[in-house]
């Protein structure tokens, strides 16, 4: 730990009274405020991510910790209700492990037809060494009830005006796990301010809605909570339903293990490579409770003829990714299309195609990269997405700008009815829209912030 690189403001007594992250470098921001932040794909080239191009996914506002006054609760179905300091924690047995943190959402911009959320491509991931204690720890000391079923977490950021706070559960035999945490450090640092400071739920293997930051409260339920990001958010059909179809909320399940997947990380999609010079392409592969990954095989010919890529030694864990490497001298002038799958411990491997489903979660299609091959490598620019020219109706930035910027809405390509859904969804949080002036938002955003034209 340095305590001076991360400028923190130490206590006479020792104690951390407000930390203060590194700043971010090359983020990809999907929203200010709130803020999201997505990894860059130079990102993939690390082992272990540093807190730089750590993706940040808040629901709200980042708190303000006093670590004085910070407090743990644990209560519900247990026998001895508990208030612990951060110190208490850290006297039980410290637990380090490696683990890949991805948010469930992580790739939704690439579901065609398009589903509403932050339009994430490959970085809402990234890869750290979590210490803390296990929270079955913590929960043995409170002595759960024989009536137990699930856990409840709470951090101490606060709801935006009338929206549900973010509560998720998870199930007792998940929080039973050896290696579920109550992590107090990534990275060997103390957890950085936007990843939870002080203290976060490690549950490696699982998608991180359920990794909960700024933890404060921990409630022993005797069934899964209730609350609208268990029940609403975060569900899946479990398997792929033709796109752009509804599912009956009660068909639906909760988001849990990530499952096998991988990122290539160079060369770039779009790029050129010279003739004759030996090309390194690369990545990173994971999984979630069937990890960890054991091959990597890559085409160069679109899917024809596959290959073993060498995986980097001594990265071998459960929950980490894994980097690995293909050398390749292409052998003559052309297009390559450069496709990677990998295959984990229990076998799984990763889909041709996209599962869509209506949230847009767990995307694990096999990447692909276009490579020209060329005698002399030329300055290329790529496209850039110019929609949005249409100008807002009045009173739209006053409805939706309390809360967040217009980027979280440009991003989104969606048909009429999903936008109707989505200023349903807005007013029930508190934005105020007057129903003379619903009519003329939804035409502005279906009208400026519609489907994309097929192909694209
Ligand atoms: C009460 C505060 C609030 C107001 C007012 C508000 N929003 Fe939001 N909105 C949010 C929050 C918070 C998120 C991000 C939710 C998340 O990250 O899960 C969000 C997300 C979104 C998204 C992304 C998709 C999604 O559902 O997460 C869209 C689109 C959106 N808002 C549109 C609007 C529009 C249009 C207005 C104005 C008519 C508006 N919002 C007003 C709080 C608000
Ligand atoms: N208290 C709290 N915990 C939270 C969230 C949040 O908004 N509030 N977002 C969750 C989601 S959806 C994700 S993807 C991860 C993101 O973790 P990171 O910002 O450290 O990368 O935090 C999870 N924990
Ligand atoms: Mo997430």
């Amino acid at each position: 730990m340095n305590l001076s690189r991360r400028g923190l403001l130490v206590l006479a007594a020792g104690a951390v009274l407000r930390a203060e992250d590194r700043p971010k470098r090359d983020m990809l921001s999907r929203s200010v405020r709130p803020e999201d932040l997505e990894m860059p794909l130079s990102g993939f080239s690390d082992y272990l991510t540093p807190v730089e191009h750590f993706f940040v996914r808040t629901h709200v506002y980042v708190p303000n910790v006093n670590v004085a006054e910070w407090r743990l609760r644990v209560e519900g179905e247990v026998a001895t209700p508990l208030t612990l300091t951060l110190e208490d924690v850290k006297r039980l047995p410290a637990v380090e492990l490696v683990s890949v943190v991805e948010c469930a959402g992580n790739g939704r911009g690439f579901y065609e037809p398009s589903v509403p959320g932050l339009q994430w491509a490959n970085g809402a991931v990234a890869n750290a060494r979590w210490r803390g204690a296990r929270l079955s720890d913590v929960l043995k000391r409170a002595g759960v009830h024989d009536s137990a079923r699930a856990i409840l977490f709470d951090g101490s950021d606060v709801p935006l005006l009338a929206m549900p706070d973010f509560q998720r559960s998870i199930p007792l035999k998940k929080a039973l796990d050896a290696n579920t945490l109550l992590a107090y450090e990534m990275n060997g640092e103390p957890l950085p301010v936007k990843h939870g400071f002080p203290l976060r739920v490690v549950a490696p293997g699982w998608a991180s809605d359920s990794w909960v930051k700024w933890l404060t409260s921990i409630r022993v339920l005797n069934q899964e909570h209730d609350g609208f990001w268990m029940k609403s958010a975060y569900r899946h059909p479990g398997k792929p339903v033709a796109p752009g179809t509804a599912v009956p909320p009660e068909q639906m399940q909760p988001v849990t293990s990530l499952r096998v997947k991988n990122v290539i990380a160079a060369p770039l999609d779009g790029s050129q490579a010279a003739l004759g010079a030996p090309l390194a392409i690369r990545g990173v592969a994971w999984s979630g409770d069937a990890g960890p990954v054991t091959s990597v095989e890559v085409s160069v010919d679109g899917g024809r003829n596959w290959k073993s890529a060498a995986l980097r030694a001594g990265q071998k864990t459960q929950f980490g990714w894994r980097q690995w490497e293909f050398n390749w001298t292409p052998p003559q002038e052309a297009y390559y299309t450069i496709l990677a799958r990998a295959r984990d411990a229990a076998g799984n491997t990763q889909p041709l195609d996209q599962e869509w489903n209506p949230s847009g979660y767990g995307w694990n299609v096999v990447p692909r990269v276009g490579l020209s091959v060329v005698k002399q490598v030329s300055g290329g620019s790529q496209p850039e997405d110019s929609v949005g020219a249409t100008t807002p109706p009045s009173g739209f930035a006053n409805a939706c700008h309390v809360c967040h910027d217009d980027d979280v809405i440009r991003q989104q390509r969606l048909n009429r009815a999903q936008w109707d859904r989505e200023l349903t969804k807005m007013s029930g949080w508190g934005a105020k829209i007057t129903d003379q002036d619903r009519a003329a938002f939804l035409d502005y955003l279906f009208g400026t912030f519609g489907p994309r034209p097929r192909g694209r």
